[in-house]
C-alpha cells in the first residue's frame, strides 16, 4: 500500500511538472504574439534627415519613442490628412509654396512670402494635428504618448537647415497609415498636469520635482496664430541660466533665423507634446535633474502670449 502511495505521488508530481512546462510555453507563445505595435510602442529614429519607423501603426493610444542620433535639433508632428490626400499631394501642393515662401523670407521679402503661402491648397487647412514630440536636441531620446485615430498621416519635422531650407523638403516627411485595429495601450499615469490655451497660456496644476516625471498636457483650446499653426509644448533645459530672449526669438519659424540651425546656445531640448486639437490630451516623459527649465510653445512672441513657463529643480 505504502509503495502504491509513493508511486502515485511521483506520477502526480511529474504530471504537474509537465503541465507547468506546458503553461510556460503557452505563456511564451502569448508573449511572442503581442508585437510592440499592438502594445502601442513605436520606435522612431533619425540618423541624419529622415524618420526610420513603421509604415503602418494601430489606432488608439501610442507611445512614440523618438531617438535623435543626428547632429541637429528635430521634432516629430503627426498630421492627419483629409480623406484621399497622400504624401504625393504634400509634395506637389504643399512643399512648393512653403519652399518659395521661406526663400523669400530669407531674402527679406515678407510681402511676397505671404503671397507664396497664399498658394497653399484649400485642403491643407483641413489637416488635423494629432500630437508628436516637442523639439529634441541631438543625441537625446524622448517619449510622447498620444491618441491616433485611423487615417493617413504625414509625420513631419519642419525645423530648418543652416541654409534656411526646411527639413520637410530634405526627407523629414513620412506617410504613415493608422489602421482601425486598436492598440492595447492605455495612457500613462501622470505626475504633473498642465493646461495650455490661447487665453491663459501654459498653466501648471502641480509643482515639479526632480526625477522621472510624466506630464499630462490638456489642450483647452487651439488656434491658428500668425505663423499659420497652433500652440504646442516644448520642455527646454537652460544650461547656463542664459537670458530667454534668444530662445523666444528662435521659437518662431517666420523669423529668418528662427527654428533654423544652429539652435540657440545653452539650451537643451527635451521633447514635449506637439500640436493637438482643443479638448485633447497628450503625455510626455522627462527625467528632471536639478537645474533651470522652461516650458515654451513654438509660436512667435511666446512671452507675450503667456506661452512660456519657467521653473527650477533644486538639489
Ligand atoms: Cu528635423
Amino acid at each position: 500500500m505504502r509503495l502504491y502511495l509513493v508511486l502515485f505521488t511521483v506520477i502526480l508530481m511529474s504530471s504537474c511538472k509537465s503541465k507547468e512546462k506546458q503553461n510556460d510555453s503557452i505563456q511564451k507563445d502569448l508573449e511572442v504574439e503581442i508585437s510592440p505595435l499592438e502594445k502601442g510602442e513605436v520606435s522612431v529614429l533619425t540618423q541624419s534627415m529622415e524618420f526610420i519607423t513603421a509604415d503602418t501603426l494601430m489606432s488608439g493610444w501610442n507611445t512614440l519613442i523618438y531617438e535623435n542620433k543626428s547632429t541637429e535639433v528635430h521634432f516629430l508632428l503627426m498630421d492627419l490628412y483629409p480623406a484621399g490626400k497622400t504624401i504625393a499631394d504634400t509634395k506637389s501642393d504643399v512643399l512648393p509654396p512653403f519652399d518659395e515662401g521661406m526663400k523669400l523670407i530669407m531674402e527679406g521679402d515678407m510681402d511676397n512670402a505671404v503671397a507664396a503661402f497664399g498658394k497653399l491648397p484649400e485642403w491643407f487647412y483641413q489637416v488635423q494635428f494629432k500630437g508628436g514630440t516637442g523639439l529634441v536636441s541631438p543625441k537625446h531620446t524622448v517619449k510622447s504618448t498620444m491618441y491616433l485615430e485611423p487615417g493617413t498621416y504625414i509625420m513631419e519635422c519642419y525645423v530648418k537647415m543652416f541654409n534656411g531650407e526646411w527639413h520637410t523638403s530634405h526627407g523629414m516627411l513620412k506617410e504613415i497609415i493608422v489602421t482601425s485595429d486598436s492598440t492595447m495601450h492605455e495612457p500613462p499615469t501622470p505626475t504633473i498636469s498642465l493646461d495650455i490655451s490661447s487665453t491663459d497660456g501654459i498653466v501648471l496644476k502641480d509643482s515639479i520635482t526632480s526625477g522621472k516625471q510624466i506630464f499630462e498636457t490638456h489642450f483647452l483650446d487651439q488656434k491658428v496664430y500668425e505663423h499659420f499653426i497652433g500652440h504646442d509644448i516644448n520642455l527646454v533645459r537652460n544650461e547656463n541660466n542664459a537670458p530667454l530672449d534668444s530662445l523666444i526669438q528662435w521659437m518662431n519659424w517666420m523669423d529668418p533665423r528662427g527654428l533654423r540651425s544652429p539652435a540657440p546656445e545653452g539650451f537643451t531640448f527635451l521633447g514635449g507634446m506637439n500640436n493637438l486639437s482643443g479638448g485633447e490630451k497628450g503625455y510626455f516623459e522627462a527625467n528632471l535633474e536639478p537645474g533651470n527649465y522652461v516650458l515654451i510653445s513654438e509660436v512667435p512672441e511666446a512671452d507675450k502670449k503667456k506661452l512660456i513657463y519657467s521653473f527650477s529643480i533644486s538639489d
